[in-house]
C-alpha cells in the first residue's frame, strides 16, 4: 500500500484515506491504490463495506493536471483510469464514497464509480474538464448521465460549473448530505445500505437515442455560442450523448477516442498553461517568503463612479466592510444605485442568495467626507484619470490614513511614483488596477512603485486571492502591461485599415481568430479620446514608436468619440448596437489616398498576424525592460484582462508556438521596409 493510500478499520468497515497533499490528484499510484484495497477487502470476511474518504480539505479534486504535459510528451503512458474504477465499481461489498472539498474532475468520477455517495454540506462537485480543453477522461461522460439524467449531465460538463451538495443531492448524485463526522456517518450508512449497485446499471434516467441526438442538435449551437470556437464542450456532448446509445464498455471507449484527440489538441496545452499561469503569477520572484500581509479589516475607496462603486462590490463580496467617499452627493448615490441594482440581478440570476446580496450591501457605508478613513488598513482612490486631481487625494490621504495603511491608486496608466510622492509615505503606495466591470473581471493589475515595500506587495497578493482576482505584478512604467502592448497592437489594425482593409474586416479577422471583440470596436468601447490622450503619452515618451497622425485621430478629430458619442468607427443606436458606417469607409479611403499610402489587400491571416506580432513584439520589450516578471505575467494579463482566447494561451504562448525565430525574423524584414515600429524587441531577438 503507497503511503499515497493508507486503510484502516472502524468495526467491520475498512476505510480508505487518500493523502496526496494539497488537493488528494489522481497522482500515479491513488487509484491503484483504491483498487487494491478494494480487491482486498473482497476476500476478507471480517470487512462487512469500504468507505473512501479524501484527507485534508478535500477528497480527490482531480487527475494530476501535471501529468498532462507528461502525457503529451510520451514521458508518461495515457490516462488509464477506467480499469481501476471498474475494479471499485464491481466490488461485491458496498463502496461508500465520502465526500468533502472539491470533488472534481477525476475525482467525481471516482466517486461515481462507488455505489454510494455521502457528502458534507459544504462540498462542491462537478466535471470542470473543458475549462482545461478536456473532457471527463474516467468515465464521468457514462456515469453522470445515469445518475443525474442526459440534460444535467451536458450542462455540468459542458460549461463545467460546480454544483453544491444540497443541489447534488436533489439530483440523486450523491446519497446523503451530513454536516456532523463525515466518516462516522459514511459508516453507519454503509451498514444499512441496501446491497450495492453498479452505476453503470442506472440506466432509468437515460434518454432513447433518438431524443439524445435532437438534444445534442439543441445544445450544440449554444455551446458554439457560448463557448466560440472551443473543441473540447462540443466533444462533450458527443460523449454524454453516446451513452444513451452505447453501451456502458463502448461508450467508455468512445470517451476515450474523444478524451484522446482533445488532450493531443492544441486548446487543452493552452488552457493547462493558464491554469497554472494564474497560479505562477501570484508568486513574485524577489519578494521574501517571509514577508507577512497586513490583515485588511476595513478598506476605503475614493470616488463612487463606476470603478470606485465596483471596487468597493468585490470588497463587500469578500466579506470585507468598505467606506465609499464621494464628495458629490449626486455621485454617491448614483454609486449605491449601481451597486444596489448589481446585487439585485445577481440574486436574481441565482449567482448570490438574497441575503447574501443584503450582507454585502450592509458592507458598504457610502459617506461623503473623510470620517472613518483614519481607521481603514487600505485605502483605494478610484477618481478621474488625472494626474494632478490624483496627487492632491495622495496628498490628503497622506494626512489622513492610520500608520501602516496601504495607499492604493485604480489608475490604469499614470505614473505611481509621482503619485507616491505626493506623500511622507512611498513605500505604502501602490497600484491596483481593476478592469471593468470590476465585480467581474478576474484581473487584477498590480503596480509595484519604486518605493513599494514588500509587506504591501504581500498584502496585495493575499487580498488579490481573497477577492478571487488574479494579480499580475507590472513595474512602474506607462501603461503597465495591458494597455502599453494594447497601442501598438490596436495601432497595426488602425495601419491595416488605412492599407486597404476595410475596419470590419480587421475586428472579424481579429474575432474569428478568437478575441472576445476587434480591436477598432474595443477604441469605440473605451473611448477614442482615451486612445488619442494614451497615445499622446505615449509618443512623448517615445515609447512604441507609434505613428502621432493616424486615421482614428482624424474621427478624434470628427468628435467621433465612439460609442460615448454614438458614432466612431462604427455608428451605435441608442441600444449601443454596432454598425458599419460606409462614411468612414469612404472618409478612409479618401485619407488613404490623401497620404499616398499604397493600398493592398489582406487576407485575415495576415490581419491576425501583423496584430499578433505588435502585441508580442511590445510585451517582449516589456520583458527585457523588467516592467513584466515572466512571459506568463503577460500572457494572463491578456487572457484575462483583455480578451485574449485562454484556449490559444496568451500572447507570449502564441510566439513560442509559433517560433520566435520566424517571428524574429519577418519582424526584421518589416523593420527594414517599415521603420522602427517593426524594431524586434530584445527579447525576441534572444
Ligand atoms: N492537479 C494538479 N495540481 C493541482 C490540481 C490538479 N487537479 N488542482 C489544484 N492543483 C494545485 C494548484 O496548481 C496549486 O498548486 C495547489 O494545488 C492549490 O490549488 C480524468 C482528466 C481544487 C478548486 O480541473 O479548480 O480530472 O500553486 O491554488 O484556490 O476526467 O485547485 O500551490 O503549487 O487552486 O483552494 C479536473 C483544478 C482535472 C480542478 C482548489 N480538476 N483545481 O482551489 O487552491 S482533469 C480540476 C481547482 C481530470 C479526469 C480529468 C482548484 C481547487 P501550487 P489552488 P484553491
Amino acid at each position: 500500500m503507497s503511503d499515497l493510500v493508507t486503510t484502516r478499520r472502524l468495526d467491520r468497515v475498512l476505510v480508505v484515506t487518500i493523502d496526496n497533499p494539497p488537493v488528494n490528484a489522481l497522482a500515479p499510484g491513488v487509484a491503484e491504490g483504491i483498487a487494491a484495497a478494494v480487491h482486498a477487502a473482497q476476500t476478507d470476511e471480517s470487512v462487512e463495506g469500504i468507505v473512501v474518504v479524501g484527507s485534508g480539505s478535500t477528497f480527490v479534486a482531480g487527475a494530476d493536471i501535471k501529468e498532462f504535459g507528461r502525457i503529451v510528451a510520451g514521458e508518461r503512458p495515457m490516462l488509464a483510469l477506467n480499469p481501476l474504477f471498474n475494479e471499485i465499481e464491481s466490488s461485491a461489498k458496498p463502496v461508500v464514497m465520502a465526500l468533502h472539498g472539491n470533488v472534481l474532475g477525476g475525482g467525481l468520477e471516482l466517486a461515481m464509480a462507488g455505489h454510494y455517495r455521502i457528502a458534507d454540506r459544504r462540498t462542491k462537485l462537478g466535471q470542470p474538464e473543458v475549462k482545461l480543453g478536456l473532457i471527463p477522461g474516467a468515465g464521468g461522460t457514462q456515469r453522470l448521465p445515469r445518475l443525474v439524467g442526459l440534460e444535467t449531465a451536458l450542462e455540468m460538463c459542458v460549461f463545467g460549473e460546480s454544483i453544491n451538495a444540497p443541489r447534488a443531492l436533489e439530483l440523486g448524485l450523491v446519497d446523503f448530505v451530513v454536516e456532523t463526522d463525515l466518516v462516522q456517518a459514511a459508516c453507519a450508512f454503509l451498514l444499512t445500505a441496501p446491497p450495492p449497485r453498479r452505476t453503470r446499471d442506472h440506466t432509468s434516467n437515460l434518454l432513447n437515442p433518438d431524443q439524445a441526438q435532437s438534444l445534442a442538435g439543441r445544445v450544440k449551437p449554444e455551446v458554439g455560442r457560448r463557448l466560440r470556437l472551443q473543441t473540447a464542450p462540443l466533444a462533450a456532448v458527443d460523449a454524454i450523448c453516446s451513452a444513451a446509445s452505447l453501451p456502458f464498455e463502448d461508450g467508455l471507449a468512445h470517451e476515450a477516442k474523444l478524451f484522446a484527440e482533445c488532450l493531443y489538441g492544441e486548446q487543452s496545452s493552452a488552457l493547462i498553461h493558464t491554469f497554472f499561469g494564474e497560479r505562477t503569477v501570484s508568486r513574485i520572484a524577489d519578494l521574501p517568503k517571509d514577508a507577512k500581509p497586513l490583515e485588511i479589516r476595513l478598506a476605503g475607496v475614493v470616488g463612487a463612479g463606476t470603478m470606485g462603486a465596483g471596487i468597493a462590490q468585490c470588497y463587500a463580496a469578500a466579506g470585507i466592510p468598505v467606506l465609499l467617499k464621494d464628495a458629490d452627493p449626486t455621485a454617491l448615490e448614483r454609486g449605491m444605485t449601481g451597486i444596489r441594482s448589481a446585487l439585485a440581478g445577481q440574486a436574481a440570476k441565482g449567482r448570490i442568495t438574497p441575503q447574501e446580496a443584503e450582507q454585502r450591501l450592509a458592507l458598504i457605508t457610502p459617506i461623503a467626507d473623510w470620517s472613518g478613513f483614519e481607521r481603514c488598513d487600505l485605502i483605494i482612490e478610484a477618481v478621474f484619470e488625472d494626474l494632478d486631481l490624483k496627487r492632491r487625494v495622495f496628498a490628503q490621504l497622506d494626512e489622513i490614513a492610520r500608520p501602516g495603511a496601504v495607499l492604493a491608486s485604480n489608475t490604469s496608466t499614470l505614473d505611481i511614483d509621482a503619485l507616491a510622492r505626493c506623500t511622507r509615505r512611498p513605500e505604502r503606495v501602490v497600484g491596483h488596477h481593476f478592469f471593468s466591470p470590476a465585480p467581474v473581471m478576474k484581473l487584477l493589475e498590480v503596480v509595484r512603485g519604486a518605493a513599494t515595500d514588500d509587506e504591501v506587495l504581500a498584502t496585495t497578493m493575499a487580498l488579490a486571492k481573497r477577492l478571487k482576482k488574479t494579480a499580475v505584478v507590472s513595474r512602474n512604467a506607462f501603461g503597465f502591461i495591458g494597455n502599453r502592448m494594447f497601442g501598438p497592437y490596436r495601432a497595426q489594425a488602425v495601419s491595416i485599415a488605412e492599407e486597404g482593409a476595410a475596419p470590419w474586416d480587421v475586428d472579424q479577422a481579429l474575432y474569428d481568430w478568437g478575441m472576445a471583440m476587434g480591436p477598432l470596436a474595443v477604441g469605440d468601447l473605451f473611448g477614442l479620446d482615451v486612445a488619442w490622450r494614451m497615445k499622446q503619452m505615449a509618443l512623448k515618451l517615445g515609447i512604441a514608436h507609434l505613428d502621432a497622425d493616424t486615421f482614428e485621430d482624424r474621427l478624434f478629430g470628427q468628435g467621433r468619440l465612439g460609442q460615448k458619442s454614438g458614432a466612431g468607427w462604427y455608428l451605435y443606436g441608442s441600444d449601443r448596437k454596432l454598425t458599419q458606417d460606409p462614411d468612414v469607409e469612404a472618409q478612409l479611403r479618401l485619407y488613404a489616398a490623401e497620404m499616398a499610402i499604397p493600398q493592398r489587400r489582406f487576407s485575415p491571416e495576415r490581419i491576425v498576424e501583423r496584430c499578433l506580432d505588435a502585441l508580442i513584439n511590445e510585451g517582449g520589450r516589456l520583458l527585457a525592460e523588467g516592467v513584466a516578471q515572466r512571459e506568463v505575467d503577460v500572457d494572463m494579463v491578456y487572457v484575462l484582462g483583455y480578451g485574449f482566447p485562454a484556449w490559444r494561451g496568451g500572447p507570449m504562448y502564441c510566439a513560442a508556438r509559433t517560433g520566435k525565430r520566424k517571428i524574429y525574423e519577418r519582424m526584421l524584414r518589416r523593420y527594414e521596409r517599415y521603420g522602427p515600429f517593426w524594431k524586434p524587441s530584445e527579447w525576441l531577438r534572444a
